[in-house]
């Protein structure tokens, strides 16, 4: 529905006060409408006679969500950011932004420029535009640096994080918080100061919390952090143009921040993380399920208090759900319930969490060991030893006490989802819900969905996940679902690189420098070797793994043999002192032996080779998953892989950085590929097809 700017923007007025209520859904973005509006209400309420003072608000109980990303990369129409602001600072009339829901952004900039602000407590605000590459381009860098000093403002804009209104209030933000209605506390609090008089205070014009600011702070924040912003232009931007309102006036302060906005704008990584950005609300959505309703969700059932279940409890805890932790051995669980209560006082120590969170969200964990204690529970997630026998007794006793309707998940991350709810009599309500571990800290959650899961128990997994604050990906059931299955399959690539020449510092440092935050054969130290050690074993048993191929590479399992396990033993691939690794030749004689073993003549690989073989193993293994069905679309890989297994968020994901260098040219790296190694190398179809139209992934 396309809105006119009177429609975006209502006006009426309340006992002398100018109400003027933004209503632009979804979110009150500063589309051209909306800006339009704003600029019309308040010329009007400017010319009222009957009005001496103003409040904005927003309709539906939110404020703004800041500038409105569709128009991004478009050209812009209508009244600028800018001329709202400057008819917000030299308003005759006091202006309070009466804030509700998300302040965000645009949306914080805008009331940044009013000169009073009144929160509703349960409102949130923030300058997350470095999630997207930005930074906050309407005055934000300018204006909440002069309100509350540099390194408030550093760890704002930096972190990108939503802040509770409360610590709005204490940092200066906001003047006044109620817990009553936003709308009337505004009115109430522009009247009293517009019977008190002008002038009203403009932040520009504020001085005090700047002088005198030591440079060093800067210099620091940049050094810290020159690793993990490598390749992002946003946040070393957003630390100069702090730095800048600390010793610029505010015409040059803005001039500044707005080159710099634009030199983020124009970079790759904002078109990238934008791209996230929306691929991420997609990867929310269920195909085909419109109008189908998730169920409530009021209290859960964990099976399992191991560390994969005492995270999940917390994660959910966190977001205020009763929790029954269940493990048949009260050993475990104590420890469990030990772990958890160790967590929670880390992150009060880190000042991460208040101690009133915490035990907030302690007293929502019960624990049992007994499954009628699950009777009631609207979902029951299973998190126990990855064994289908085992899973079965856990699925048979949940069918035997779970109400009716009750959703029964299981956190498998690698068995047939399918052969797990056969156990049931009530397959329909049986789902995946793959957690990554830390669970109360990694974001991504893969569902899974079998080929019984009616929409209503798909529909309302993904809910759960969104209302406990993960992002949610749809998977079909098959090995490895999305990530596990991308994971094994470049895995296996970079232990062929490794086979011809390479070794796991040069693949590590590849990715490392590409922007993974650590290469796979340290993740592989970090996991410890001897599961997938088991695993494979298992699977060579079972006929599934050929341990002799050629092309079969046997080096973890000789590491393994060796009883070196990783990180854990102090050796793995590296050799580790505390958590620093460090080659071990060792490794390298062992590969050198491998490669003469299968008559391969070692030789030097190129970085750019490492780089674009793991690459292209990672896109086309997550176009035969589109193309299968198993995702529901080439962005869920991206979300999945940004969110789950380190892929650099700046670079957009996988199957966007393919999209950038021509799907056309990936498929003719592909090609060359299987030219090499025909059992390693299919191309997929959906990529084939796609690099033929030239159209992208959508075709
Ligand atoms: C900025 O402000 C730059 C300035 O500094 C410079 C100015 C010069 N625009 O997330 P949801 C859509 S940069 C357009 O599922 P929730 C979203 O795509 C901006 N659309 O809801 C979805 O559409 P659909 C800084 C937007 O309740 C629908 O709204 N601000 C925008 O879970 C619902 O979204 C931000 O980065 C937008 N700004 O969460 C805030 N925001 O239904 C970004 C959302 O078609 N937004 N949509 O899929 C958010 O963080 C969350 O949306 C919010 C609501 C917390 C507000």
């Amino acid at each position: 529905m396309v809105l006119s700017p009177d429609q975006a923007v209502r006006y009426d007025v309340r006992n002398g006060v100018a109400v003027l209520t933004i209503d632009f859904p979804p979110v009150n973005a500063l589309g051209a409408p909306m800006r339009e509006g704003m600029m019309l209400r308040l010329e009007q309420a400017r010319e009222d006679e009957g009005v001496d003072a103003i409040v904005l608000v927003g309709a539906n109980d939110r404020f703004i969500a800041g500038a409105d990303i569709r128009e991004f990369g478009k050209e812009k129409v209508g009244p600028s950011l800018e001329s709202i602001q400057e008819a917000l600072e030299t308003s005759v009339k006091p202006v309070v932004a009466a804030i509700d829901g998300h302040a965000l952004g645009g949306g914080l900039e805008t009331a940044l420029a009013a000169p009073f602000r009144v929160a509703a407590s349960r409102a949130k605000l923030g300058l997350p535009e470095i999630n997207l590459g930005l930074l906050p381009g309407g005055g934000g860098t300018q204006r909440l640096t002069r309100l509350i000093g540099p390194e408030g403002a550093l760890d704002l804009i930096l972190s990108g994080r939503h802040i509770a209104a409360v610590e709005a209030l204490r940092l200066g933000i906001v003047d006044e918080v109620t817990d009553g209605d936003v709308t009337e506390a505004a009115i109430a609090f522009a009247r009293a100061k517009a019977a008190k008089g002008g002038p009203w205070p403009i932040i520009l014009e504020r001085t005090d919390k700047v002088t005198g600011t030591d440079p060093k702070i800067f210099e620091d924040v940049r050094a810290k952090n020159a690793g993990k912003w490598k390749g992002m232009v946003a946040p070393f931007e957003i630390v100069n143009c702090i730095e800048a309102a600390c010793h610029l006036g505010p015409v040059e302060g803005l001039e500044f921040e707005r080159a710099a906005f634009w030199r983020c704008s124009d970079a790759p990584s904002r078109e990238a993380q934008v791209h996230l950005f929306f691929s991420e609300r997609a990867a929310a959505k269920v195909d085909g399920t419109k109008g189908v309703a998730a169920k409530p969700i009021r209290s859960v059932g964990i099976v399992g208090a191991g560390t994969m279940g005492s995270g999940i409890a917390m994660a959910i805890a966190n977001s205020g759900i009763e929790v029954t932790l269940l493990d048949s051995a009260k050993g475990a669980l104590d420890a469990g319930m030990e772990r958890i209560a160790k967590n929670y006082a880390t992150s009060v120590a880190r000042g991460s969490r208040t101690q009133d969170a915490a035990d907030k969200a302690l007293a929502l964990i019960e624990t049992t060991p007994d499954y009628a204690a699950l009777a009631n529970a609207d979902l029951v997630i299973e998190a126990v030893f990855e064994d289908m026998g085992i899973k079965h007794e856990v699925f048979r006793r949940l069918d035997a006490v779970c109400k009716p309707g009750a959703v029964l998940a299981s956190n498998t991350s690698a068995l047939d989802i399918d052969e797990i709810a056969s156990a049931t009599g009530r397959p329909q309500d049986v789902i995946g819900l793959h957690f990554f571990s830390p669970a109360n800290v990694m974001k991504l959650l893969e569902v899974v969905r079998g080929d019984h899961a009616s929409p209503e128990t798909v529909v309302t997994a993904m809910a759960f996940a969104k209302r406990i604050g993960k992002q949610p990906v749809l998977a079909g059931n098959c090995f490895g679902f999305i990530g596990n299955r991308i994971l094994h399959r470049y895995g296996e690539e970079a232990d062929l690189l490794l086979m011809e020449g390479a070794t796991p510092w040069q693949i590590d440092g590849v990715l490392k420098e590409f922007g993974f935050p650590m290469g796979i054969y340290l993740m592989r130290d970090m996991a410890g070797l001897d599961v997938s050690y088991r695993v494979r074993r298992n699977k060579a048993a079972t006929g599934a793994l050929n341990l002799s191929a050629d092309t079969y590479n046997p080096i973890a399992d000789r590491i393994c043999e060796n009883g070196d396990h990783g990180q854990k033993t102090g050796e793995g691939y590296y050799a580790y002192v505390g958590r620093n690794a460090s080659p071990r030749p060792q490794v390298e004689a062992m590969l050198a032996e491998i490669s003469r073993e299968k008559g391969i003549e070692r030789k030097a690989i190129s970085d750019e080779e490492v780089l674009w073989r793991i690459l292209a193993a990672i896109v086309n293994e997550g176009a035969k998953i589109v193309e299968e069905g198993i995702a529901q679309r080439a962005s869920d890989i991206d979300v999945a892989y940004a969110h789950g297994y380190g892929f650099p968020k700046y670079r957009g994901g996988p199957m966007f950085w393919a999209a950038q260098q021509g799907l056309d040219t990936v498929l003719t790296k592909i090609m060359e590929y299987q030219a090499r190694y025909p059992d390693r190398w299919q191309p997929s179809d959906l990529l084939a097809d796609r690099a033929a139209t030239g159209k992208g992934w959508e075709g």
